[in-house]
């Protein structure tokens, strides 16, 4: 009996805590909310720095109120003083004072295992970032995490080339890596072709996903779950080779069992893998 116990709570044990830096999506689908959903459902403690409140639904936003810089850093330092983190993801960053002050709030916390997702427009197409700050993102922000992770049209503005193919995908990953990034997940999704691919770069190694396109309205929240998804398995110590991996499964497990709720792009299912040591093979 008292093995069975043992047994019992060794499985419901957390496997890491994980902080998140993002804005809050009023629909629940993406942001902040898709995150936390998705580092609960993959086993793991999350904690949040909210960046700013977004208004929407299924078929838009309505609107962006950003939290004061000050309280972004505030959030971030006061909480990891206290729960260390395992690892670190970064969503939307509205703005160059907002980027720097989570650049001055990772360093003063010591942070590690960072996963920058670089937001920039929402599903509808509503701008998540300034001209401005996408510049500073790319000078300083991209050197000081451990992967960046952008769709292609991110990769676009980040690199300033046109990506129509795979090996464009690769061209672009490069550009980031000379840019200083240390790991590259570019994702494929928006490539009109049949399967779907996904490749992941660093200086000595690359590795390609691919899996098959499921055709779909609701996909609201993709980005926001896969960067999360991998920096929970990153912070149970994957590597981030083998986290990018399980990540896309988890995603498009999500996305297979998708709910169809609301009227516009929909959200996925977040809460796929109920089943989580599966999750970890
Ligand atoms: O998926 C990008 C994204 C990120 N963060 C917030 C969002 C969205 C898209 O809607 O609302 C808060």
């Amino acid at each position: 009996m008292l093995i069975l116990l043992k047994n019992l709570f060794s499985k419901l044990k957390i496997k890491s805590k994980i902080l998140i830096i993002a804005g809050s999506d009023s629909s629940g689908g993406a942001g902040i909310q898709a995150d936390i959903k998705s580092v609960t459902s993959l086993g793991s403690y999350a904690m949040t720095a909210i960046t700013a409140v977004t208004v929407q639904n299924t078929t838009g936003v309505k609107s962006i109120i950003p939290m004061p810089s000050i309280e972004i850093s505030n959030q971030i330092e006061f909480t990891s003083k206290d729960i260390k983190p395992d690892s670190v993801k970064i969503g939307m960053l509205h703005s160059t004072q907002v980027i720097n002050s989570v650049l001055k709030s990772i360093k003063k916390s010591k942070l590690k295992k960072i996963v920058l997702d670089p937001v920039m427009v929402a599903k509808g197409g509503a701008k998540l970032i300034d001209n401005k700050a996408i510049s500073v993102l790319k000078k300083k922000l991209i050197k000081k995490v451990d992967l960046i992770t952008p769709n292609i049209p991110e990769a676009e503005i980040l690199t300033k080339i046109k990506i129509k193919s795979m090996l464009d995908m690769k061209n672009a990953a490069q550009i980031l890596l000379n840019l200083g990034a240390k790991n590259v997940l570019i994702k494929g999704g928006h490539l009109s072709s049949k399967t779907l691919k996904d490749i992941f770069v660093n200086k000595k190694e690359t590795a390609i996903f691919t899996n098959k396109k499921i055709k779909t309205k609701n996909t609201h929240g993709t980005g926001c779950t896969l960067s999360t998804a991998i920096a929970t398995y990153y912070g149970c110590g994957k590597s981030l080779k083998k986290s990018c991996e399980l990540g896309i499964r988890y995603v498009n497990n999500a996305i297979r069992t998708r709910p169809n709720f609301g009227k516009g792009s929909g959200p996925i299912n977040h809460l796929n893998s109920f089943i989580i040591e599966k999750k970890f093979r």
